[in-house]
């Protein structure tokens, strides 16, 4: 007799609002880590103090390992747990946060731990501080040569080499800014009258490498769907793909994370799906998808939940 699949369900997390999704493969586990929405509002706004971390061996049964990092653990910040990504080297583990820093602006800090679930401590300064409010979203990828890049960025898009420490960055090179042009990322909604807005995730599969973000459609009051661009380069020129999800059922933001594990290919994303859900009461959902043999990727439909990878 065939058994039934086990089932995940999203959202993934119900017990407290998540945001941000950022997977990451070690082991034989997949790490999940995610902002952190909290209950009671300040100002009406997102009130976000400190990034959580979730793990799983097969897609439906999650640990909870709790509060990873936090702005207490920052000392030059003091606002805005904004949308992290983790990543290994060495044996050591890097968590990549935007914050708000004391005195204002948005920065780039980065937590470094011996293990994925943390504790993350603090290097003690801004690694990315351009003194304006684009800082956000890092996005960290080694390639197959050994460099580093982390993209970040909103409304633009822009990155940095990372050096080998993976805490510092080649400062001859700076900051680079890619060309925000309709051709790299559609025509849009944004102020830089592209598509991009926020978020990017950087990978590459097969060669070619691909930035997924989150987007806006031309004109105004829309939400955030998810688009994606590719490169035969890591540093572009990039090509707009196409829309990865779609802006319906979803709340003003939207933010992706992409992992392969198990065989499986996995887009991670956030709705305002739990109760009491709203833009700033989020929380993170997947779905499972497949690429075309070109490397394209048709829209993923949000989903009730994945099958379990064995
Ligand atoms: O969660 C706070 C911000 O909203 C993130 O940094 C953005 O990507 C958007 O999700």
């Amino acid at each position: 007799m065939e058994h039934p699949k086990k089932k995940g369900k999203n959202p993934i997390i119900d017990s407290i609002y998540t945001a941000d999704p950022a997977p990451m493969v070690y082991g034989d586990r997949l790490w999940l880590y995610t902002t952190h929405d909290e209950d009671e509002l300040v100002n009406d706004f997102y009130t976000m103090r400190d990034w959580r971390c979730f793990s799983t061996q097969d897609m439906v049964n999650w640990t909870d390992h709790g509060k990873i990092f936090s702005l207490d653990d920052i000392a030059w910040a003091d606002d805005r747990a904004w949308a992290p990504q983790a990543v290994e080297r060495g044996g050591r583990f890097y968590l990549y946060c935007p914050v708000h820093k004391t005195g204002g602006g948005m920065a780039i800090a980065v937590g470094v731990a011996d293990h994925p679930a943390g504790p993350f401590r603090d290097i003690g300064a801004p690694l990315v501080d351009e003194g304006d409010w684009n800082d956000i979203d890092p996005t960290v990828f080694i390639d197959d040569d050994g460099q580093a890049y982390l993209y970040f960025g909103n409304p633009e898009l822009r990155y940095v080499l990372l050096n080998e420490d993976m805490v510092s960055y080649n400062r001859e090179v700076g900051v680079v800014k890619i060309p925000m042009t309709a051709e790299s990322f559609a025509e849009g909604g944004h102020m830089t009258g592209t598509s991009y807005g926020e978020g990017p995730w950087f990978y590459k599969r097969n060669g070619l490498y691909y930035m997924v973000y989150a987007a806006f459609a031309p004109g105004k009051g829309h939400n955030e769907h998810l688009a994606y661009s590719t490169s035969l380069h890591p540093t572009g020129p990039w090509k707009y793909g196409g829309v990865l999800m779609t802006e319906e059922g979803g709340v003003f933001t939207n933010h992706p994370g992409i992992a392969d594990f198990k065989g499986h290919s996995y887009l991670f994303y956030h709705t305002g799906e739990l109760p009491g859900g709203s833009l700033f009461h989020r929380s993170v959902c997947v779905a499972e998808f497949t690429y075309n043999e070109d490397g394209s990727i048709d829209p993923i439909p949000k989903c009730s939940g994945v099958d379990a990878a064995e």
